[in-house]
């Protein structure tokens, strides 16, 4: 299998399938397609129907849009629990990352990802406060109901931590208050050896997009997840 990405310090669409199969040693080559440059439409057209980074290759079959990624993954993988593998919690994990992916709009617009910057906090208004709130309620529901197991959102490591990653590393490097569980969850996702990897590797990465570093002073300069800034 190939996955095609965009930049590893700014794309968190890439990121969620990514992280899942480096989690889950499901093997895949990868290529990034950086963004901001004036072939980059066509080069993202040439392997996804979208023009839009993830795309998924395997064999003849391309699967774009992240979410149908790691069902296809799950398809194919059986064995691999990329979704828990009780019913109830697999019910809640598919609904909390349907949620994410259509959803969550003014946190996302707000805080584009950037793993490269650490960001001044400040007031991001009601609906991003929405969002903070009701992340850090489904969130909570799925440690309570399904997470004894392990440190993440089912127990172990699945689809939804994959799905939420950005939304974590949103919360870190915006400074965004959360609530002390939250906390502990993030910074299980954040030391995860497959993000740690992922981080790594974008903050090697020789291209800056100056829309991902607006909207207020940064900081300063990210060196580690649970850094002072
Ligand atoms: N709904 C899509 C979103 C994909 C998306 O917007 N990807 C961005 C990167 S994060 C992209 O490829 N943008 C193209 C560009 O900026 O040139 C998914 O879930 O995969």
């Amino acid at each position: 299998m190939h996955l095609y990405i965009a930049n590893q310090l700014y794309s968190s669409w890439s990121l969620r399938p990514w992280l899942l199969m480096t989690a889950l040693d499901i093997p895949f080559e990868q290529t990034v397609i950086a963004m901001g440059f004036p072939d980059t439409r066509r080069q993202m057209l040439d392997v996804s129907p979208t023009g839009k980074m993830p795309c998924l290759h395997d064999g003849d079959v391309r699967v774009w849009e992240s979410l149908a990624i790691i069902d296809y993954l799950a398809d194919n993988f059986p064995d691999k629990r990329v979704w828990p593998a009780e019913k109830a919690a697999r019910a809640h994990a598919r609904a909390a990352s349907a949620e994410m992916h259509a959803g969550f709009t003014a946190l996302r617009s707000a805080c584009p990802m950037n793993l490269g910057k650490r960001f001044r906090p400040r007031d991001m208004g009601l609906d991003v406060a929405a969002d903070v709130t009701r992340v850090e309620g489904l969130w909570a529901e799925a440690r309570e109901k399904f997470g004894s197991g392990g440190d993440f959102l089912y127990g172990d490591f699945c689809a939804a931590d994959a799905m939420y990653a950005p939304v974590v590393t949103r919360l870190d490097t915006y400074q965004i208050p959360v609530m002390p569980q939250a906390r502990v969850y993030m910074d299980a996702v954040l030391n995860h050896p497959a993000f740690v990897k992922w981080r790594e590797a974008g903050l090697a990465e020789p291209w800056t997009l100056p829309h991902y570093d607006e909207g207020w002073m940064p900081a300063e300069i990210f060196h580690h997840p649970n850094g002072d800034a």
